[in-house]
């Protein structure tokens, strides 16, 4: 149907549709009770080249494109978004953000066990009191005397997949007096001393999905795990969200589609006043308009994509493309779900059905890496050219 999905495309979406529905939709709901990290499901998907997509051979990765990577993405988010969540820093925020901008021995470093599913990774920008307005924030980077490392201070907050991280890509102010310009990013290893692990984020949704904040306690940072130059992380920082994006459209898209699908069904089987509900107008109305601004979420994702993947020679931004997606698929995915309990009445409520899981698990998508409200910002800039 579309042009551009070739037959390796479908070729990973069917590896991952196998694997998201055998393997991981059998303990999404396990998961999700107890809030335990599906350490042993990730590492399969390293294994599988999940966590990789993007990132070429030499590096461990299963070095395809965008579109294979939101297929895949959309695949296992259906099946659990915890998973995606995971999947989606790993290859997006990541690997992306190290060879977009690390150097030869930083690639080889850090990037190969992570695409392998051997080590997790992580991405950490937020801080207490920054959120939205990335720019403010407080911890510090300061130079030794000796020139060789720099020495870190602070607390960050609500960083994905902290509590089992092994690698982190940190931003952190180097001057503060030059704002967003003073921001720079590291490789952190969680390991090394003056690394501490915070409180764990107790989450309405995406339970299997590991939150915490970090402290920093002079953290010495060798010089040569500065991910780029010195006053450049903002712009880092900014650009790996637009692909980091596209990747929480996806897995909004895979939620979504789990709703539908399992309304549809319900709406096919369920009987009352002496009929199928699906034959009720009502119903049907609900039922269409999902299945409209599901294939809207589909198509606004393959266009950021495709904006992506031509970035890659033109270098132009897709910041709006991929703001664009990630608005419209997130609220899609909220709305879709709150049809989706609706349809199902009293069992859509009940833990019985995995209906509840969605409409928690949707909510984030609305929230992190960037907020409706920050989407429409950039989406609006882009147009005008005003900041
Ligand atoms: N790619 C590359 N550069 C970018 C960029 C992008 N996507 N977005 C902004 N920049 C650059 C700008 O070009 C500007 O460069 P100069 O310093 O040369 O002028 C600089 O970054 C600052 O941009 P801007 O003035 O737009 O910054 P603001 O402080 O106004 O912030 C928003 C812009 C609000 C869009 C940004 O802070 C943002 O996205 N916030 C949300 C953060 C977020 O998603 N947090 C969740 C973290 S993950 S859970």
């Amino acid at each position: 149907m579309f042009p551009f999905i070739t037959e390796e495309h479908q070729m990973i979406r069917q590896a991952a549709r196998d694997f998201a529905q055998n393997v991981i939709a059998p303990v999404a709901e396990h998961h999700d009770a107890t809030g335990e990290f599906p350490i042993n499901t990730v590492r399969q998907m390293g294994e599988l080249g999940f966590m990789g997509i993007e990132v070429p051979e030499v590096y461990g990765g299963a070095e395809m494109d965008t579109i294979a990577y939101v297929l895949a993405m959309d695949e296992i988010s259906r099946a659990d978004a915890s998973h995606g969540t995971i999947m989606s820093v790993n290859n997006s925020l990541f690997c992306n953000g190290i060879m977009q901008y690390g150097t030869e021995k930083q690639k080889q470093q850090y990037v190969t066990p992570v695409a392998l599913g051997k080590a997790i990774g992580a991405y950490s920008l937020t801080e207490p009191m920054s959120g939205s307005d990335a720019g403010a924030m407080k911890s510090r980077a300061v130079l030794n005397d000796a020139g060789t490392h720099y020495i870190i201070n602070g607390r960050k907050s609500w960083v994905t997949s902290a509590p089992y991280a092994d690698y982190i890509v940190l931003f952190t102010m180097t001057q503060p007096e030059k704002k967003h310009r003073g921001v720079t990013a590291f490789l952190i290893h969680t390991d090394q001393p003056g690394f501490i692990r915070g409180k764990t984020e107790p989450k309405l949704g995406i339970r299997a999905s590991a939150t915490s904040e970090i402290i920093f306690d002079n953290y010495a940072c060798p010089m040569e795990n500065r991910l780029g130059n010195e006053g450049d992380g903002f712009k880092i920082a900014m650009s790996v969200l637009d692909a980091g994006r596209i990747g929480i459209a996806s897995q909004a898209l895979g939620i979504a589609e789990a709703a539908l699908a399992a309304s549809i069904s319900y709406a096919q089987e369920r009987e009352a006043f002496g009929q199928k509900i699906g034959q009720f107008q009502m119903i049907q109305q609900k039922l269409a308009d999902m299945k409209c601004r599901v294939d809207a979420s589909r198509l606004l994702i393959y266009q950021a994509a495709l904006a992506k993947m031509a970035a890659k020679t033109t270098g132009a931004r897709y910041s709006m493309e991929a703001s664009m997606a990630k608005l419209f698929a997130s609220e899609t995915a909220m709305w879709v779900a709150t049809q989706a309990v609706q349809i199902h009445g009293g069992m859509g409520y009940s833990k019985e059905l995995p209906i509840e899981r969605y409409f928690r698990d949707a909510k984030i998508t609305e929230i992190y890496e960037g907020t409706s409200e920050i989407q429409r910002m950039v989406i609006a800039r882009s147009l005008t050219g005003l900041s």
